[in-house]
């Protein structure tokens, strides 16, 4: 079987929805897509509150994609004074921490796109710049608009097979301290961090900034080889689970 892959949701509100509840959970088709085409069995997992039920839910999975979104509340990284964050959903972010936790427990690998890196690095304590507007592009989503740099020998790197990539860039917040036990593997040229890694890879958990996902449909080749990198990486983790319960 091909390995189950759940996406977190979003809260959208649908502001032509003039009959029915405009809240509802959403996951852009390019996520689903590009699981789909790395080989992987998309699951869109709805927002929700109840840190049990993410965990029971958990158990059926494989993997875990956190895709883009709105800002991360502030208070979950502890910062003081002004902020610059947009709208929050703090369900959304509690959804978001409560999954990474519940991969932690069960070893689940999670790769996280843009918020789902910036969810990564605050539920291991890391914290977040508050504005950077370079960060966003005026170009389409498709068109790369800035360079990254990535390390050797990191999962990234070695998942694209490449040192620099030229990536879009649609976040104006970036990691600001790094969370303790991850490494920045991917930077801008002007420093910003653009993608890390958890150091113990059991799970692996890894972050990239930009949106592979919408260079993927334009059969960029690594953007591809990333998702293919994750979903494998979550069918060895369901072949190790059913070699033990053989045993
Ligand atoms: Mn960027």
């Amino acid at each position: 079987m091909r390995p189950i892959i759940g996406i977190a949701a979003n809260l959208l509100v649908d502001k032509c929805e003039r009959v029915k509840n405009p809240v509802k959970h959403a996951v852009e088709q390019d996520y689903i897509r590009a699981v789909e085409q790395a080989g992987g069995i998309p699951v869109v997992i709805p927002v929700q509150a109840d840190r049990q039920a993410v965990l029971d839910i958990a158990r059926h999975l494989d993997g875990i994609l956190l895709i883009g979104g709105s800002d991360i509340n502030p208070v979950l990284y502890r910062h003081r004074g002004p902020h610059a964050a947009g709208q929050v959903y703090p369900l959304v972010d509690q959804f978001y921490l409560d999954l990474i936790q519940a991969a932690d427990a069960l070893k689940l690998p999670v790769f996280g796109i843009c918020k789902g890196l910036q969810a990564l690095n605050v539920a291991f304590g890391g914290t977040l710049h508050q504005d950077l507007p370079a960060h966003v592009q005026d170009r389409p989503m498709m068109q790369p608009s800035h360079r990254v740099t990535l390390k050797e020998g990191s999962l990234v790197g070695n998942a694209v097979d490449a040192s620099v990539l030229e990536v879009n860039s649609f976040h104006h917040q970036a990691v600001k301290d790094l969370a303790p036990g991850f490494e920045a593997v991917a930077f801008g040229e002007d420093g910003v961090i653009e993608a890390l890694e958890r150091q113990d890879q059991d799970p692996v958990m890894v972050g990239v900034q930009w949106h592979p996902e919408i260079l993927a449909k334009q059969r960029d080749e690594a953007s591809r080889r990333l998702f293919e990198a994750f979903v494998r990486r979550c069918g060895n983790r369901r072949q190790d689970a059913s070699d033990l319960s053989e045993m």
